[in-house]
């Protein structure tokens, strides 16, 4: 790891991580999981942290995902090792003893959700982009996904996770991943309010909290809950294209680009998250990813979209209607070796 992919300091009562991973969006390497790890562990024991904070380097990104460029290069058993600890960083996070405060200026998906949903308190910005955007390369939305997005209002939580569409601020805190909209201009300003102790977190968020507008995505509410609510994905498919307006047309190009098999683990992921407790569904997801090998999707979602960039997947199978019913059933079986640790 580059020493400074990660800056972890103390500021007054905080403990503060700087995501500082300029030329790859702040995205998380494996290294960049550990060493949070290791200070928030310290940090839980320290009687001079109230609390941490959580915030990024730059004006574009909080964290764009994960550091996945190099996955297929790395071979089964780096990628097996760097989600086993990314995920015990996310149960670490949901379970710390002490507030957990991101302040998210700018793009958030994947492994960036997964540093920063969990925790007590998410800040957004005017600047936030919001997505669960995995299927675009084969993968299923994991990092917790499969207990925050089911928890969303209605079917939105399925349909941001099947489509990956990118939310704004608005429609972050509608969906419940901002916790309060703060402006960037008054972010330095609130940390140092939260870093001198005077004054509780609520007191000094509520001091700088914005009204954010009206949310989009509430207004398409009504057609998500209708298609995405059907029961099996074929028959959201179908609701789709029995239905000829504007919503209809743009979410079915949106699915047409998805990987088919992601889309089918994504929808049973989904469905089976919703009555599952965050443990059994991180469990849920590390035995899907644990069986991405260098035939999968996810090794051709990389090469096009992250590597390549050509933006031309080739997905195989290439039509969800050969995507056959016990392939699906295998990707949740129990993964091969020790079991998940999430302590
Ligand atoms: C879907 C994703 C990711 C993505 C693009 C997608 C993702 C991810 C990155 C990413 C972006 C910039 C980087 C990098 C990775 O892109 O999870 O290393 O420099 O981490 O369409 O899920």
């Amino acid at each position: 790891m580059q020493q400074n992919d990660v800056v972890l300091t103390r500021k007054g009562r905080l403990g503060e991580i700087l995501l500082d991973r300029l030329k790859a969006l702040n995205a998380l390497t494996h290294g960049m999981s550990l060493a949070i790890e290791a200070a928030l562990r310290e940090w839980s024991r320290d009687s001079g942290v109230d609390a941490v904070i959580i915030r990024q380097a730059g004006e574009r990104a909080f964290c764009a995902g994960g550091d996945v460029r190099q996955f297929p290069e790395k071979g089964a058993a780096f990628m097996h090792q760097y989600w086993r600890d990314e995920y015990r960083l996310n149960a670490l996070i949901r379970h710390f003893p002490k507030p957990y405060i991101a302040f998210v200026d700018g793009i958030v998906m994947g492994g960036g959700v997964g540093v920063s949903v969990h925790g007590s308190h998410r800040i957004v910005t005017e600047h936030v982009v919001f997505a669960m955007p995995e299927t675009a390369i084969g993968l299923v939305p994991d990092v917790g996904a499969s207990y925050v997005l089911p928890r969303m209002p209605g079917e939105i939580g399925l349909f941001l996770g099947l489509t990956g569409t990118r939310l704004g601020t608005a429609d972050a805190m509608a969906v419940g991943f901002g916790t309060h909209h703060l402006r960037r201009a008054d972010l330095d300003r609130a940390e140092e309010a939260l870093a001198s102790g005077k004054d509780g977190i609520d007191a000094v968020l509520d001091r700088y909290r914005q009204v954010p507008g009206p949310a989009p995505i509430l207004a398409q509410r009504a057609e998500i809950d209708r298609h995405f609510g059907q029961p099996t994905l074929r028959d959201v498919m179908r609701s789709l294209e029995e239905d000829a307006s504007e919503f209809a047309k743009t979410t079915l190009a949106t699915l047409a680009n998805r990987s088919p098999t992601a889309l089918a683990l994504t929808f049973r992921l989904m469905r089976e998250g919703r009555r599952k407790s965050f443990e059994d569904g991180v469990r849920m997801e590390w035995n899907i990813v644990s069986r991405m090998d260098e035939h999968s999707d996810f090794a051709e979602g990389i090469r096009a979209l992250i590597v390549e960039k050509d933006n031309k997947p080739r997905w195989n199978p290439a039509r969800l209607d050969a995507v056959d019913d016990e392939t699906l059933a295998r990707y949740f079986e129990p993964a091969a070796g020790p079991p998940l640790d999430l302590n």
